[in-house]
């Protein structure tokens, strides 16, 4: 079975944008993959966090993944500060790593370049890390999002300068991309993608929204004028969306949906969309609310810490004995 591994930053709240174009892949990925996953915490504290609200995102993370259908007996779902092996090989990496290279990373150009104060050295430092999380555990794959193929392409480049300078330790991983057709958009500006920063909240539904509060802002989501209902992603984003969320949320194929409703309108569609994600919600919400309340998610990240430990210690132990830490 090849091997999957991804982390996810806890920071804010997690919307049906996320569900769609990473959970639910997730959810597929587990029967197929040896899957890895974790809260990439040591992350998080790059940009100013309270810790309160970092444990808070923490725990709702683990709860909502779990109540999401991610299964701890197919997937090791951990926490990277629980694997002190990370911060080592990330020290390694910090040291393979050219400050040329580090500066072209976008996130730090981007924020340097608008002229942004109080950019911490993590944040610089943040993509060798990154490539310590992933090769630590020899993944096949890595799945990202757009934005962070930049740092599994440098992970790749750290593995192979590393296995040259030393000799072979690590497996070069494949970043996967979330495939087209899997984005969706903001409900209020369907040419935006929908995310927690965006300015509308009326855009975006987070899968901790009152379900009849979701149920409205689908209502309200902003369609088109031509009043006929079909799949035209590019003349009628509003709508494709909404029968892109009805389609994933119900796994009926678009087709079938837009056949369905020939000849009729919008605000019946809407209506059949609002009570699907109302029924989603409510149903995620149960179950996110029974875990947390059971303990499970503490025994989730106890058990995920050791079967992640077991497997970095290797890693790191040979590290050490390679760059000449062992004696
Ligand atoms: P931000 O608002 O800071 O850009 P975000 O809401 O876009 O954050 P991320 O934390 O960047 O969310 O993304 C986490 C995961 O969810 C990534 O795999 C990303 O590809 C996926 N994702 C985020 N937004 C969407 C979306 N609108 N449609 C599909 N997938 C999404
Ligand atoms: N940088 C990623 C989170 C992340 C990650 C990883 C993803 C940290 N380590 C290892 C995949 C593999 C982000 O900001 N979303």
């Amino acid at each position: 079975m090849k091997r999957m591994l991804s982390g996810i930053k806890p920071t804010g709240r997690l919307h049906l944008g996320n569900y769609i174009g990473a959970i639910s892949q997730f959810k597929k990925y587990q029967d197929e993959y040896e899957m890895f996953i974790f809260i990439a915490n040591e992350h998080a504290i790059t940009v100013p966090i309270e810790a309160k609200d970092l444990r808070k995102n923490t725990k709702d993370l683990i709860a909502l993944y779990l109540a999401c259908g991610l299964d701890p007996e197919k997937v090791t779902i951990f926490l990277q500060s629980d694997v002190p092996a990370h911060a080592q090989l990330g020290w390694v990496m910090i040291c393979m790593s050219y400050m040329g290279e580090l500066q072209r990373m976008t996130q730090y150009k981007d924020k340097t370049a608008k002229g942004e104060t109080g950019v911490t050295a993590g944040l610089f430092t943040y993509p060798p890390l990154m490539a310590a999380d992933i090769l630590l555990y020899d993944p096949d794959y890595v799945p990202v999002g757009v934005d962070q193929k930049q740092h599994v392409e440098l992970t790749r480049n750290l593995a192979e300068r590393f296995n040259h300078r030393y000799s072979d330790t690590f497996k070069i991983p494949e970043p996967l991309t979330t495939k087209v057709g899997q984005k969706i958009f903001s409900l209020q500006d369907p040419e935006k993608k929908m995310s927690k920063s965006a300015a509308d909240p009326k855009g975006t539904i987070d899968l901790l929204d009152d379900p009849a509060a979701a149920r409205k802002k689908i209502m309200s989501a902003k369609t088109d004028s031509l009043g006929i209902i079909q799949f035209d992603p590019i003349n009628q984003p509003g709508l494709a969306n909404l029968l892109t969320i009805q389609s994933v949320l119900t796994n009926e194929p678009v087709e079938s949906i837009v056949s369905r409703y020939e000849g009729k309108g919008y605000g019946e569609l809407k209506k059949e969309i609002g009570q699907t994600v109302f029924d989603f919600l409510s149903n995620l919400q149960e179950k996110y609310n029974e875990i947390l309340k059971s303990g499970k998610v503490e025994e989730v990240l106890k058990n995920g810490a050791e079967k992640a430990s077991y497997i970095a210690n290797k890693k790191i132990r040979k590290v050490y004995k390679k760059v000449g830490f062992t004696l």
